[in-house]
Formats: C-alpha cells, sequence, structure tokens
C-alpha cells in the first residue's frame, strides 16, 4: 500500500493529489492514505499536504529504499529483486552476508537482496574487515541458487565484477574503472569496491551463493580509516567531488546482476568471461599472486571456464588459481597495487 501511495505521488511529479482521489483509486479510506504518508514522512520523504489540494511529493530521502531502488529498473527486473517484497533494508547491520545467510537458511527465495545504510562488522576476505560507514556507500547482498557445482562458485564474484563495473560505467562513462582479478575493482590504481562470495554447499550440491558487494560512493577523503587513505577511493573522488545518488547507482547494479546472471543461465559461463573481459586490469599483465600458502609470479595469460586465472612462468609452465591476493606489476617490475 505505501509503495502504491508513493507511485501516484511520483505519478503526479510536482503537482497535488487529494487524499479522497488516492483512496478511490486504491480502494481504501483517506484515514489509509493518511497513515501511509506519515510512513513516508517518517522515513524521511519530504511530502506537503494542503487541505485544500492533497499532497505533494517534494523530495525523496537519500537512503537505499526499495522503492527507489525499483523505481531505477527500465523494466521489471526477472529473478534479483523482482518485486520491491524481495529487497530488504537496513539502516544499521554487522555484515550484509551474515544476515542473508540466515534468510537463505530459512528459504528465502533466489534474488533476494538485503541492502544496508552502514555494516559495524562488514567482512572482506579471510577474515578482514571491510569499512562500511553511514550513507556513504551500497552495501549489498544478494541471494542466488545457480544449479552448478560448488567449484564453479568463483564465476560468480566475477559476474558481479563485471555488473558493478558495467553499472559504474553507464553513470560515470569515461571513467578509468577496471577489475582485478578477482574481487577488486580499482579506479586509478585505487579500490573502490570489493566483492566476497559465499556459499553454502555439501560435497556436489551447491545449496546457495551470497554475494556480497561494497561500494565506496560518496566517501569523502575523511572517511577512509587511514590505513586505506592510500589505497582506496571513492566514486565522489573520481567524479571531481561531485555525488552519485546511491539509489540511482544500487538499481542500475542490480539490472546489470538480473541481466548477466539470466545471460549466464542460457549461455553459460563464456558469457561472463567475455563481459567481465573488457573490463580486465589482469590478463596480459605480471602478476605476483600470493595464495594461502604460496607465491607464484608470471604472466597472466588467460580466465579458465570456471573463473580461474591461469599464470604462466617464465619457463612457459601454466598453474591455474582459483582463489588468492594479486599484485600488477608495472614495466619495471614494481607493484602497481
Ligand atoms: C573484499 O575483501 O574486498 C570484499 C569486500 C566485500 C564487502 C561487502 S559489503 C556487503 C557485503 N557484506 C559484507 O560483510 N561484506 C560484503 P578483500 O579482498 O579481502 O579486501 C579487504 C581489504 O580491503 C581490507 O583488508 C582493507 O585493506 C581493504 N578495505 C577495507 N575497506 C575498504 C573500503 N571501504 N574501500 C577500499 N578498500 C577497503
Amino acid at each position: 500500500m505505501r509503495n502504491r501511495v508513493l507511485e501516484l505521488l511520483r505519478e503526479k511529479k510536482s503537482s497535488f493529489l487529494s487524499g479522497e482521489k488516492m483512496a478511490r483509486m486504491l480502494s481504501v479510506s483517506r484515514t489509509a492514505i493518511w497513515k501511509n504518508i506519515q510512513s513516508l514522512q517518517t522515513d524521511g520523504y519530504i511530502i506537503e499536504s494542503s487541505p485544500r489540494r492533497g499532497y505533494r511529493l517534494v523530495k525523496i530521502p537519500n537512503m537505499l529504499f526499495p522503492a527507489e531502488i525499483i523505481e531505477q529498473f527500465p523494466v521489471p527486473t526477472k529473478i534479483i529483486a523482482s518485486i520491491p517484497e524481495k529487497i530488504y533494508h537496513y539502516r544499521q547491520i554487522e555484515s550484509t552476508n551474515n544476515t542473508l545467510k540466515n534468510l537463505a537458511s530459512e528459504g528465502a527465495s533466489e534474488g533476494t537482496v538485503l541492502i544496508a545504510e552502514e555494516q559495524t562488522q562488514g567482512r572482506g576476505r579471510l577474515g578482514r574487515s571491510w569499512s562500511a560507514p553511514y550513507s556513504n556507500g551500497v552495501y549489498l547482498s544478494i541471494l542466488l541458487r545457480p544449479p552448478l557445482e560448488p567449484r564453479q562458485a568463483s564465476l560468480f564474484t566475477l559476474l558481479a565484477a563485471a555488473a558493478v563495473t558495467k553499472s559504474v560505467l553507464s553513470i560515470l562513462p569515461g571513467l578509468n574503472i577496471g577489475i582485478k582479478w578477482p574481487n577488486d575493482i580499482l579506479i586509478d590504481n585505487r579500490k573502490v569496491c570489493g566483492i566476497l562470495t559465499e556459499l553454502k554447499a555439501e560435497a556436489d550440491l551447491l545449496h546457495y551463493i551470497i554475494i556480497g558487494i561494497g561500494i565506496n560512493v560518496n566517501f569523502r577523503k575523511k572517511d577512509f580509516p587511514p590505513e586505506l587513505t592510500k589505497t582506496a577511493t571513492s566514486l565522489f573522488l573520481a567524479n571531481n567531488n561531485r555525488e552519485i545518488a546511491r539509489p540511482k547507482l544500487a538499481g542500475k547494479l542490480l539490472w546489470e546482476m538480473d541481466r548477466l546472471y539470466r545471460d549466464y543461465l542460457a549461455g553459460g559461463p563464456q558469457v561472463v568471461l567475455t563481459v567481465w573481459k573488457e573490463y580486465n586490469l589482469t590478463l596480459g599483465k605480471q602478476v605476483t599472486l600470493k595464495t594461502v600458502s604460496d607465491s607464484f609470479v608470471g604472466l597472466a595469460v588467460d580466465l579458465a571456464s570456471d573463473g580461474a586465472l591461469v599464470i604462466e612462468d617464465e619457463k612457459g609452465n601454466k598453474k591455474r588459481f582459483h582463489a588468492g591476493e594479486v599484485t600488477l606489476r608495472n614495466w619495471a617490475g614494481e607493484p602497481d597495487q
């Protein structure tokens, strides 16, 4: 009901719509309309009310409300966030991945999305932390239940990275942005987004995948903890200190994810790898790859169909890696990122 009231106000743009008319259109009482207007106002929507003319939407809050995100889709998505009820929005949460995992275990459907304005214990890979201050970023997790074997799950980090890059470029075309395998999105060599893909599986059966995405959107320099000031950036900083509308970015991202995921289901891994390669910063570069137990230096030559990185050392030996920390090297052999 609340979303339908909002839709009517939105359709009217900046003109007034009477409570009586809205009540008739939605077949409810005027009191019900008034209660929903109040609930929207409590959430920060500025709605002007005039006793004779009715209500008028003046300003939308700077929040990642499901209705604002879905508003960005040119036509409805089919799997991810296909209805507003599939998006859960929190002002503060420990980690979107953790809470979505609980929902997944309780049977939440494929395409459920959990978004937070702030994470108090945002997580990176291998127990590292992810800095996610209030109202500056897009922090979300997506639940998928693809029919595949657990070992193919790392492809979904690449799928998400391609979707993030595509959605950012649709808002800021020409940005020097690209993907460092497997889970970093970099602008001018600084990290603007990280992805954490987690899964629940037993033997050869994958129960679900959760893809967590954190994008530094409107971070000012002071919003980064001191240890990140040299390695991280935000879209705001890369856009000459101009803000980006977060609901717009979140909407475009979910839209691209939905499209790429469906293309993958229809066409297989190659579809994802092709899009990923358009934004690749890793292939063709000399890299050092560190795993938990080992380190390997060589030329990043290709991606395997499951998303593994293929590195060739100077003797011509090729090795595949499913996970690890890549350092790109510049022409002088110095580490870049
Ligand atoms: C990642 O790990 O890059 C995965 C980050 C995933 C975050 C999302 S937010 C929504 C969802 N819910 C969660 O709890 N997590 C996901 P990794 O490659 O391990 O990188 C972590 C490292 O990046 C840290 O050790 C820092 O050095 C650095 N870092 C932390 N916060 C950052 C930020 N906001 N921007 C850039 N770098 C950051």
